[in-house]
């Protein structure tokens, strides 16, 4: 059940596709509001679920997180923004049920932070919709739930898909319905991706293929970083570093393996260069408060940004993305959409009368602050973005009051391109800068993490919150973007990794290379990545299977052990699908961890690709040995996982047909089993399920 509020005159931003009839706010349910703020008392034992991407715990009580699209490199502890606006809630306590904060404004949501049992939400200008979301209650009603209360908290059993949904996730499935359909990538996205700030040349990119293949380690996908552009123009290939590139693209394929390139938000101001001419002409641009084209700094130094809120101009640029598409690319990641200001030329112009300044002064304490401020305060300045405008929906609205949408519109600007130019195959896409309502156009990376351990746990962290938003594409820069990797923290990765949609190995300008091959011997990286494609059907399959019924493919234990105390707290171990819980190593020189397991389950031990061990363990505290070439994952009771055969080095080799049935069930067991031809847009649930029986 579903109430909708609106408080103020907010702006539309087209997250909710299907709107219930607004109630009045002094029939609020669940919250207070007074006039300054949303709030609720809440419970020592309550759990916050949501919120998308954020640092901190799958848990988010006892911070303060800030809904303001950020460029922020620095994912510490005591960010209060990342590159993501997912204003979703789930607050799990007597009652539980879900919030939707829906406005462009900025939104801070203190979660127990100034005092520890209150939740408080306030908005910029007092302007948003709120939806307030129950259990359904048809969840009980229609089906025959044997632990179930009748309130809609126990467990409740989904018939078709024999997979327990407790209110929590009925809660997230009632909000993902309003949402709409989360994006779906090709199969082939499943695989492995190699990426780098940069692999600048041709030359470079078939060395990455040849040492993947020469070292039988799979791979799917190679990412091109800003380099291959010509001078970092967006749709425009530099042809000294890429003078075969249709002919790269088609070799590389012939190998299985996809050229994935990156497209920034920022045009470079340049007579004759094609997409800066259009956009001046049909005044695609955003403009300053003159009305003439806004100038930022980015990679190519000045540009302009297409305003990806006018419908006119989103038409055009995504559109633009068929000039790769024409030359063989079949994906797509969105990178600087927050939009990311280098500098406005405004700003650099102040900067450098004020640098002068300081030049002829004695630097004392407080001036010499100043002064290192005054250099930082040229990136990104909020400043910045109260200086231009968007035309949307025929208003002129300045940017800050739609900031959260800019990447959103930016990654909708190219899906929506791709239904008409690719109106059959499905293709690839991903972006940086988020809200809600993006993920019916793609998934989402998170971005600049760092090669910190700390960075592995907090990835495993964000992705039930994601997925409550509906990004169930996502994963982080495996072995992390900034600082130097290590073997060890590769292959702990990796080893969640392999479990996560988006795979994608991803390092900075600067740091250690950070390829397997480039740690030496490539026996145990092979072994993990084979055992990726081993888990393909199943992963697939329940991808899929989340993104038809609006499901979660990476639950936190409290999803489904929702009455188990300890479950409910566990922050380093998932579910993943209906059939495994994955708790792997994060910590550099762990011989094993402890798991804590809600029930009994079977522990399945691969060395490289291969079962090494399957052992039933009992409900509760277990100290478990992984080495560093080893995977552990536990099978659920009367569950069953599906595995290929070993062996392929990409997507497209993986056979469906001959599966290994792992399982921790009896005979009559069964797993749904979803598969398709991996590229049709059009698919439906229930035509491709196939009972997999013990
Ligand atoms: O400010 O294109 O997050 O993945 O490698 C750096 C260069 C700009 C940021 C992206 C990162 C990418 C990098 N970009």
């Amino acid at each position: 059940m579903i109430r909708r509020y609106v408080f103020g005159n907010p702006l539309e931003t087209e997250a909710v596709l299907e709107k219930p009839k607004a109630e009045r706010t002094e029939t609020l349910s669940h919250l207070s509001w007074d006039g300054e703020a949303l709030s609720l008392h809440m419970d020592g034992e309550d759990i916050v679920y949501g919120l998308g991407e954020n640092v901190r715990g799958i848990n988010k009580r006892g911070w303060i997180y800030v809904s303001d699209c950020a460029d922020n490199a620095h994912h510490h502890e005591d960010a209060h923004a990342l590159y993501g606006a997912h204003n979703f809630l789930l607050v799990d306590g007597k009652e539980p049920f879900g919030l939707f904060v829906d406005t462009p404004a900025k939104v801070t949501f203190d979660v127990g932070y100034t005092k520890y049992d209150e939740l408080r939400i306030s908005v910029e200008d007092n302007a948003f919709e709120l939806y307030v979301i129950d259990v359904p209650e048809r969840g009980c009603a229609e089906r025959e739930c044997m632990e179930c209360d009748g309130a809609g908290t126990g467990y409740i059993e989904r018939e078709s898909a024999g997979q327990d949904i407790s209110a929590l996730e009925q809660i997230v499935r009632e909000f993902r319905g309003m949402i709409g359909r989360s994006y779906l990538p090709p199969k082939w996205a499943f695989g492995v991706g190699q990426s780098r700030w940069s692999y600048p040349t041709a030359q470079d990119v078939r060395e990455v293929a040849r040492q993947y293949r020469e070292h039988h380690l799979p791979l799917d996908m190679i990412y091109l970083d800003i380099d291959y552009m010509e001078r970092y123009k967006d749709f425009t290939v530099d042809r000294e570093a890429f003078p075969d590139f249709e002919d790269l693209v088609a070799e590389l394929k012939e190998q299985g393996v996809r050229l994935i390139p990156i497209i920034d938000a920022g045009v470079k101001v340049e007579d004759g260069y094609d997409v800066y001419e259009e956009g001046i002409e049909h005044g695609y641009f955003c403009k300053d408060a003159d009305g003439k084209e806004f100038v930022v700094g980015v990679w190519p130094g000045r540009c302009h940004l297409p305003d990806m809120l006018d419908d006119g101009a989103r038409r055009w640029f995504g559109l633009k993305y068929k000039t790769l598409l024409d030359l063989g690319i079949e994906g797509f990641w969105n990178d600087m959409n927050e939009p990311a200001l280098f500098y406005s030329e405004k700003r650099l112009g102040q900067f450098f009368d004020k640098v002068m300044e300081y030049r002829s002064k004695n630097l004392d304490v407080k001036e010499f602050f100043e002064f290192q401020d005054l250099t930082y305060s040229v990136q990104n300045n909020p400043e910045d973005y109260r200086s231009f405008y968007h035309n949307y929906h025929g208003q002129r609205v300045r940017h800050d009051k739609v900031h959260n949408l800019y990447g959103y519109y930016m990654t909708r600007s190219a899906g929506e391109a791709f239904e008409e130019l690719s109106p059959e195959k499905r293709l690839l896409l991903f972006s940086r800068a988020s809200y809600i309502g993006m993920h019916r156009y793609g998934g989402v990376w998170t971005g600049d993490n760092k090669a910190w351990w700390s960075h592995l746990l907090m990835n495993l962290k964000m992705m039930p919150s994601l997925n409550m938003c509906g990004f169930l594409y996502a994963g982080a820069d495996i072995g992390g973007f900034c600082a130097d990797c290590t073997r060890d923290l590769l292959l702990r990765w990796l080893a969640l990794g392999i479990f996560l949609p988006l795979l994608r190995n991803h390092s900075a300008l600067g740091t250690r290379r950070q390829e397997p091959y480039a740690f030496g011997d490539t026996e145990d990286f092979r072994g993990i990545l084979a055992l990726r494609y081993r888990l393909l059907p199943y992963l697939y399959s329940e991808f899929m299977k989340a993104a038809l019924t609006d499901g979660m493919y990476a639950r936190p234990l409290g999803f489904v052990w929702t009455a188990d105390p300890i479950a409910r707290r566990v922050e380093d171990e998932l579910l993943i699908g209906e059939s495994i819980l994955i708790a792997p190593v994060y910590e550099q020189n762990a011989a094993g961890r402890i798991v804590y397991l809600p029930e009994e389950m079977k522990l399945v031990r691969f060395r490289g690709a291969q079962i090494a061990e399957e052992t039933v363990l009992s409900a509760g505290h277990h100290y478990v040995e992984i080495p560093l070439d080893e995977v552990v994952l536990f099978v659920r009771k009367g569950h069953i996982l599906p595995l290929a055969q070993g062996g392929s080095e990409c997507v497209a080799d993986v056979d469906w047909d001959e599966l290994e049935l792992v399982h921790f069930a009896g005979r009559g067991a069964r797993y749904e089993l979803y598969d398709d031809d991996g590229e049709s847009r059009a698919v439906e649930l229930e035509d491709r399920i196939q009972w997999v029986c013990l």
